[in-house]
């Protein structure tokens, strides 16, 4: 294995392996090797990776400060990371001679990376998407950093009640410390809250008092795939500057001074647990300044180090922004550009214009974020000011390209006339950005012509573009499905770094599609796949999950949008059909199990609802002797990154349902289908290109499209039809659980009535073409053969929807960014 000949820093067999984590048993963790127990193989083999990681890392960031090239930043306040080890070991080439260490020491491998925690520090979508990008940024040898916050708690842990509501705990992920992070005390800056704010001429001002905290950097690791290039994600830390406020000690107000310094611990002790909504929190605001503020100044000091002057700076640098939470960003380096390095209005404007570059992620009204003018003011006085001052420059060139059009205005501005004010930040990203992009070609279309028109029609269309999302094929098949993994490299006969590295590859797999005996090894995979997960429920939750079943699976957060309550309909449908049929009847249908797991915000109700539902169902069906032997349904308990990867190998069929023209893009959809699952979906997001890529034929495509869904929710508010005669199938299901079948009568009323009233997101609409899928899945899969083959035709042509696909477009098309590989000497 040639590839592998410069990746490593220290020595690599079997024997060097073993010494080394024994080493570190005694020394790092002062324990002894006799009597270790897994989480202390696991810690000390992580300590001996880690020592790897940190010879590539070095080496590449050496490499970068001497070639000095334009870098990448990736802002975001979520890195959904998961696990490390497996990914870092299979990322050096080193899982095989540490599988044999590991063993030589009498444990397992499989044991040991079990003992690991996932680190958690993102919702869903958008956080795994920022991990997915990291990986391919040093797999493709780019130089791009990411920039974020270390939570010292990540997303809640979920728990289950009796009674099927969801509870929320806290996810401690640093309790057992964390090998994978360097902590950097002395890369520190200072960032300011409050205080006030004062114009010293047109442009320039000063910003004076208030509350001072310090960042502090830890650094992790960000291995690529068979290359030495180990990139780096800097998480910020926030600190009190002072450990006591000495003035209110001596005053003898100790509780007052601990407090303050409480205060500053807060702002990175959680991750908001909210996807979509809920703003005006004035900690989240602080949250988000503390970190931009953090990372510009560690940003310019960098570029500063070259000592170029500051107008190259959009030479060397360019700043994604994850979403609006970065915002601040673009006042921010305004104010340091204007108070601090003394530029005029349009040097500094021009250098931010040409630095940021902004990825917008839903297009949901009541997702988009704003802040309240007020609060900005209080937090933030003097980048109130700025935004206010942009607005004005920004709307008088409105004025000049579309005068006396006050109605234009008005949709434009920054600020959002209301009790309070509102700052519009998706305005502010996008006329502060170079370039905005939608994250899969439909989405994109939609912020052309709907959020975003109107700056489309005053900037013109070639600054909105879009790149489709992607995931990492080392995560997301290599990792978590190494048998389908190996028998693809085995048939495609190709070192497996080459087609990991070059997806599109994966289409040699479509001759096969006709030959017997790959067929039967493709099915026999997904059914030992099938196993593992089933094993996963008997020793998690003690339940049986038959595996000569259908897997049908549907894992995200709860939304309504997400639409798991047609999934559940759905499923009592087909229990209420089964329970009709005489047992000769049931005998024809198709086993499924059915599988959900996902958070809901803790302050949502109707998604708490939803869960509870899916429990109660659950309880009753997988109880009824006339059905179970048709039909399972489970519920699993807190939805994270690691148990994404036991689910998704194992899956026959998911779910990605939203109501067309909501999903922005979805992602696991693109995991399910590289795994060899086939996809039942609305026409939405990813689902559509999906579909180009491997043929209609392969996938469920059900529901209305996109640009019907105005006009039924008109019909819906002022052409109201009652739902016996709209649906009756729909609704009979909700009849049975008004009437109490499944939890005491009424429990579910104020979920059921957002279906029976305004009916937002067309349940009512969707549901009868729902119900059609579902069948022809059946259909489909009753030929088992047919199935393999779409099965593996549809894996062949998931190619596109790598993530180093998409990264490469970020840096050809926007950051106009280099790979820089770091040489491999021995
Ligand atoms: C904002 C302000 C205050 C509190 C929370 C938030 C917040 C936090 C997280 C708003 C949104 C999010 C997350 C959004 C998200 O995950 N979006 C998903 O992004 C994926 C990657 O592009 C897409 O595939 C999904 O379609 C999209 O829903």
């Amino acid at each position: 294995e040639v590839w592998q000949a410069g990746l490593r820093g220290v020595d690599q067999d079997v024997p060097s392996i073993t010494k080394s984590i024994v080493n570190h048993v005694q020394t790092s963790l002062a324990r002894q090797a006799y009597n270790l127990d897994d989480l202390g193989a696991y810690q000390a083999a992580a300590l001996s990776v880690r020592d790897n990681l940190l010879v590539n890392w070095n080496e590449t960031q050496l490499n970068y400060t001497r070639k000095n090239p334009k870098r990448a930043y990736y802002l975001s306040l979520e890195f959904l990371m998961g696990r490390t080890l497996d990914n870092a070991l299979l990322n050096l080439g080193l899982k095989e001679q540490y599988r044999d260490g590991i063993k030589k020491l009498g444990f397992s491998v499989e044991d040991i990376l079990d003992k690991e925690r996932d680190a958690a520090l993102g919702n869903g979508g958008l956080g795994r998407l920022a991990a997915c990008y990291l990986d391919s940024g040093s797999s493709t040898e780019l130089p791009l950093w990411g920039y974020g916050l270390r939570y010292k708690y990540g997303i809640f842990q979920q728990l289950i009640s009796p009674e099927g509501n969801q509870l929320e705990a806290p996810d401690p992920w640093l309790d057992n410390q964390n090998p994978w992070e360097l902590p950097r005390l002395d890369v520190t800056y200072e960032v300011r809250f409050y205080g006030h704010a004062e114009r010293l001429s047109d442009s320039r001002g000063v910003w004076q008092g208030g509350q001072e905290v310090l960042a502090v950097a830890y650094d992790v690791m960000i291995p690529g795939y068979g290359t030495k290039n180990t990139n780096n994600l800097r998480l910020w830390e926030s600190k009190p500057k002072r450990g006591f406020d000495l003035n209110s000690f001596n005053a003898g107000n100790y509780e007052a001074a601990v407090a303050s310094s409480n205060s500053a611990d807060a702002i990175t002790s959680v991750l908001y647990p909210n996807d979509h909504t809920s703003f005006g929190k004035e900690l989240r605001l602080k949250q988000q300044y503390f970190w931009t503020a953090a990372s510009l100044a560690d940003i310019i000091r960098r570029f500063k180090q070259q000592g170029k002057p500051l107008k190259e700076l959009p030479d060397f640098v360019a700043i994604q922004l994850n979403d609006t939470h970065p915002t601040l960003a673009i006042p921010e380096l305004m104010r340091i550009l204007l108070d601090e390095e003394d530029l005029n209005w349009e040097q500094a404007w021009s250098i931010v214009t040409n630095v940021f570059f902004y990825t917008n992620h839903t297009v949901l009204p009541e997702a988009l974020e704003k802040w309240p003018v007020p609060l900005i003011e209080h937090v933030l006085p003097r980048h109130l000011q700025i935004i206010y001052d942009i607005n004005l420059f920004f709307l008088q060139a409105v004025e000049r390209k579309f005068p006396g059009d006050r109605d234009r205005l008005a949709r434009m501005s920054l600020i959002e006339e209301g009790q309070p004010k509102q700052v519009r930040m998706a305005h502010l990203a996008a006329i502060g950005s170079r370039k905005v992009n939608g994250v899969a070609e439909l989405h994109s279309d939609l912020v052309r012509t709907t959020i975003l028109k109107d700056f489309v029609e005053f900037e013109g269309s070639s600054k909105y573009s879009n790149v489709t999302n992607g995931i990492t094929p080392r995560r997301w098949l290599d990792q978590c499905n190494p048998e389908l993994s190996d028998l693809i490299t085995k048939t495609l006969k190709l070192d497996k770094v080459v087609w990991l590295k070059d997806l599109t590859k994966l289409d040699g797999l479509l001759e096969f599609t006709e030959d017997a005996a790959f067929r039967k090894e493709w099915a026999a995979i997904k059914q030992r796949n099938k196993e593992r997960l089933a094993n996963y429920v008997q020793t998690t939750l003690g339940l049986t999950v038959r595996t000569d079943a259908m897997f049908d699976v549907q894992i995200k957060r709860l939304h309504e949008y997400k639409r798991q309550t047609l999934n559940i309909l759905g499923v009592i449908h087909r229990y209420l059909t089964l329970k009709g049929q005489s047992p000769e009847e049931r005998k024809k249908a198709n086993p499924r199990v059915v599988f959900f797991a996902g958070k809901a915000a803790p302050a949502y109700y109707i998604a708490k609802l939803t869960i509870r539902l899916i429990v109660n169902v659950a309880r009753v069906i997988n109880a009824d002797p006339d059905t179970k032997d048709y039909l399972q349904l489970y519920f699993l308990p807190d939805y994270s990154v690691s148990l994404a990867e036991v689910l998704i190998p194992a899956s026959d069929i998911s779910q990605h349902i939203s109501t067309a023209g909501t999903e922005a893009s979805g992602t696991s959809n693109m995991k399910f289908c590289l795994n060899g699952g086939l996809l039942l979906g609305t026409v939405d997001g990813a689902n559509i290109e999906i579909a180009e890529e491997v043929g209609e034929s392969n996938v469920f495509f059900f529901g209305h499209l996109t640009p019907a869904v105005e006009d039924l929710r008109y019909q819906h508010l002022y052409h109201p039809v009652p739902l016996e005669e709209k649906c009756p199938t729909l609704h009979r299901v909700l009849e049975q659980v008004s009437a109490g079948l499944f939890d005491d009568a009424d429990i579910y009323e104020p979920l059921l009535n957002t279906i029976r009233q305004n009916d937002y997101y067309l349940l009512t609409d969707d549901f009868d073409s729902y119900i059609a899928a579902l069948a022809m899945v059946d259909e489909a899969y009753a030929d088992k053969e047919e199935w393999t083959k779409k099965s593996i035709r549809t894996t062949a042509k998931m190619g596109k929807f790598s993530s180093d696909r998409a990264i490469l477009d970020y840096a050809e098309s926007f950051w106009n960014i280099e790979p820089i590989p770091v040489t491999a000497k021995k």
